[in-house]
């Protein structure tokens, strides 16, 4: 049996900052308060080993979402986004190890659901298995017009993971879920279009450029206001409807104690452009 790893690779400080020091993972922290989190396992088009999915757990989880207003994940180079997860190293594990891996990206993937900012997907290329589960734990997903999405789990005698049953019926439905997971085939980007797997196809030297279009479009609106109607969006889903409206309620009253919603509201009024300052 194989243990899993420990991680050899996390942030360390350098006595003032947060140095992040990874294998598989490149980041790059803009000025508009855009960051990119590039995975970079090139020699497996992007595949998400253990080690790729803790760095990933570790950069969501020690992110600043105070600088960051949106965060960008794609994959490196043109021909994959994320090659699902790493066939080479799940083909020696068992049951419990299995698991482990299985909580591993869960966890991760869960992380970045959760955070309190937008988190667009790039997807660059190949987005198969655990890849379109990453990018289906993003808000939503810009494709490039080579991009190929597909769940081919059951191919290798597995079921999908990383919450890819419960995220693709959720975001497709049930119909075209069943379809992609029991065929395992590979759908090309006009058709992930068509069903709603992604919000917009581009060229691909356009994609990245398209996608900051909108990042920059998010971050100069009010903050605090995306977060909490992020948090309406995703709690609604396992709501039942009284429930799902009293929060919107609640997060709705929670706007009236920011100063953004003063800011935003009087400029209107004012006719100028609002400026946020994210409280
Ligand atoms: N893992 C490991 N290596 C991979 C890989 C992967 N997923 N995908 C590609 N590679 C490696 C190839 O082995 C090859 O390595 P070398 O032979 O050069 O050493 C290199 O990347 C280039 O790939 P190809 O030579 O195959 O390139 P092609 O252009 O010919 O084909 C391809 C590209 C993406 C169509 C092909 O590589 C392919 O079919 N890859 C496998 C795709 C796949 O099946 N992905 C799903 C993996 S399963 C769960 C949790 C998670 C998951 C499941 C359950 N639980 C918690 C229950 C997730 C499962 C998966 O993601």
């Amino acid at each position: 049996m194989q243990e899993i790893a420990p991680l050899p690779s996390v942030g360390r400080n350098d006595g003032k900052n947060r140095i992040m020091e990874y294998i598989f993972l490149k980041s790059e922290v803009r000025e508009d308060g855009i960051t990119i989190m590039t995975v970079s396992a090139p020699k497996s088009l992007n595949a998400l080993n253990s080690t790729v999915l803790r760095e990933i757990d570790d950069f969501v989880s020690n992110l600043d979402t105070q600088k960051t207003r949106v965060l960008i994940i794609t994959g490196d180079g043109e021909k994959s986004f994320v090659a699902g997860a790493d066939i080479s190293e799940m083909v020696h594990l068992y049951e419990k190890e299995g698991y482990e891996f299985s909580k591993l990206g869960a966890i991760a993937f869960r992380k970045i659901e959760l955070l309190p900012i937008p988190v667009i997907a790039a997807v660059n290329g190949f987005c198969l298995g655990g890849g379109c589960e990453l990018a289906m734990a993003c808000d939503f997903r810009y494709a490039s017009s080579n991009a190929k999405f597909g769940q081919p789990e059951v191919g290798l005698g597995i079921t999908p993971g990383f919450s890819g049953t419960y995220r693709l019926a959720k975001l497709i439905g049930q119909g075209y879920a069943k379809e992609m997971i029991y065929t395992g085939k590979a759908i090309r980007a006009d058709e992930a279009l068509r069903i709603g797997l992604v919000n917009a196809v581009y060229a691909p030297e356009e994609l990245m450029e398209r996608v900051i279009e909108t990042a920059q479009k998010i971050v100069a609106n009010a903050p605090l206001a995306i977060r909490y109607a992020k948090e309406c969006i995703n709690e609604s889903y396992d709501m039942v409807a009284a429930d799902a409206i009293e929060l919107e309620n609640r997060n709705f009253g929670k706007c009236f104690a920011t100063e953004d919603q003063k800011a935003g509201m009087t400029a209107f009024l004012n006719k100028e452009k609002p400026s946020f300052k994210g409280c």
